[in-house]
């Protein structure tokens, strides 16, 4: 087994970056079913690092709305033998989409650095469980299941609900023992939300960055697509526009579909904008 460097990897100073998507599900939004077999999710995973991957985000559990819930046994199914097999070639950072403490803790033993959690540790048990492990973990906000969160979709104040959300998992979060550096947070876009929400939360990612480390998926997402009509097999450049947008308002960590392209988008970004960090 390769054991990986203890390192600033989730957030290295004046780099942005970014986190592959490997759904090992039959029926997530874009990539459903393509990845179930552990074999073809360890290829895709190689496929993700080659690219340019800083992390590999592996996941379980479609969080699509409508979608419906997993048995942990099946989850831990699904990860845990993809966890192991990356782990076993590669050094590179692992989180566990998961919501479930039993997951995260088996995950981590498989290799796992990283927990990162669309239920923002509000599961019974997720919370001690994530201090246990002593591991970072990304905190994001969604008002409702994953089944119902897209079924009219309000708020009185987007940004300011949200913002009180995170403040209060993170307060959460200290007070378990999770250590402030170890704590990233996420506004959560497209759960529970409409284009509009989606909007004003891609404005306001300054709030959220003054916060904690942010970090944003919006890869082929409904915003990437709704504004033009575009088919999820259509949004690529939109979904790096929203990508260079959220790193304009100061997002740290991007979750993505199309790792290459996104990388040659967000490295070119940086060469303009983080000239101070390049070597020449
Ligand atoms: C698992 N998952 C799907 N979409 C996501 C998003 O926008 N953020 C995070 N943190 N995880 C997500």
């Amino acid at each position: 087994m390769v054991t990986k460097a203890a390192s600033s990897w989730l957030l290295p100073e004046g780099r942005v970056a970014v986190m592959g998507i490997l759904n090992v599900t039959p029926d997530s939004f874009s990539d459903g079913g393509l990845f179930v077999d552990p074999r073809k999710a360890s290829q895709h995973a190689f496929d993700l690092i080659a690219a340019g991957a800083d992390i590999i985000d592996v996941g379980g559990e479609s969080t699509r709305p409508g979608a419906s819930p997993v048995t942990r046994d099946e989850e831990c199914a699904r990860v845990l033998p993809v966890i192991t097999a990356i782990r076993e070639r590669s050094e590179i950072p692992i989180s566990v989409d998961t919501s479930d403490p039993v997951v995260m803790a088996e995950a981590v033993a498989a290799g796992a650095d990283f927990i990162n959690d669309v239920r923002a540790l509000t599961r019974p048990g997720a919370l001690a469980q994530a201090a246990a492990l002593g591991v970072p973990v990304c905190l994001m906000h969604s008002p409702a299941e994953p089944a119902i969160m897209q079924v009219r979709p309000r708020y009185a104040d987007v940004v300011a609900e949200v913002r009180r959300f995170l403040s209060d998992r993170m307060a959460a979060c200290l007070a378990a023992g999770i250590a402030q550096e170890k704590i990233v947070i996420d506004p959560g876009f497209g759960f529970g939300k409409t284009l509009v929400h989606n909007q004003a939360l891609m404005r306001a990612l300054p709030e959220f960055a003054a916060l904690a480390p942010v970090l944003i998926g919006v890869s082929r997402k409904s915003m990437a697509g709704d504004l033009l009509g575009l088919a999820v097999g259509e949004r690529l450049q939109t979904s790096i526009a929203l990508a260079l947008a959220g790193i304009r308002g100061g997002a740290r960590v991007v979750r993505v579909h199309d790792v290459r392209e996104t990388v040659a988008a967000v490295r070119t970004w940086e060469w303009i904008f983080e000239p101070k960090e390049r070597v020449t």
